[in-house]
């Protein structure tokens, strides 16, 4: 009787430590705006959220390529985006503009980061308003590591901030 009423104790203590490892599990899988891919890491995505009407959106993230081979983020996709390009930020005279870049390396071991005031996703013709607490669908193409969907959170940089 004792030791069926240890066996038990046993046995619940087990599955309350399965089950939560079992959710912190899910908790770090599931986390938007972060996402690991064989050798990429990608954190603290965001799409800064934008008035009814506006012609675009930009896109934050930061990338870390944990491998020995360089890699290379090729191209960008969004369902609710009419149009996605990797942009950076250069002086064009005297005056701060943007345009498109045919992609951007991430060396080996390096962390690259894509953030306001310099490279960024632009997300243009968006179908749908970008509203602060939605959560879009964008898939990263890179050269070696292939395409990466993640879900980006709109609204301010990432909780963690
Ligand atoms: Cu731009």
């Amino acid at each position: 009787m004792l030791q069926a009423n240890i066996f038990r104790a046993i046995t619940t203590s087990f599955a309350t430590l399965f089950l939560t490892l079992a959710v912190s599990f899910q908790a770090v899988a599931g986390e938007t705006g972060m996402k690991m891919h064989g050798d990429l890491v990608i954190e603290d995505a965001w799409i800064r959220a934008a008035p009814a009407g506006a012609p675009v959106a930009g896109g934050y993230l930061r990338i870390t390529n944990k491998g020995e081979a360089a890699d290379k983020l090729v191209s960008v996709s969004a369902e609710f985006a009419g149009m996605s390009e990797i942009h950076e930020m250069a002086m064009e005279g005297d005056v701060m503009k943007m345009r498109p870049i045919d992609g951007l390396a991430i060396g080996p071991g390096e962390t690259v980061e894509l953030k306001p005031g310099g490279f960024h996703l632009m997300f243009m013709k968006p179908n749908t308003q970008v509203k602060d607490g939605d959560t879009h669908t964008v898939t990263l193409t890179f050269e070696n590591a292939g395409a990466i969907e993640m879900d980006m959170p709109v609204g301010k940089a990432a909780a963690h901030h």
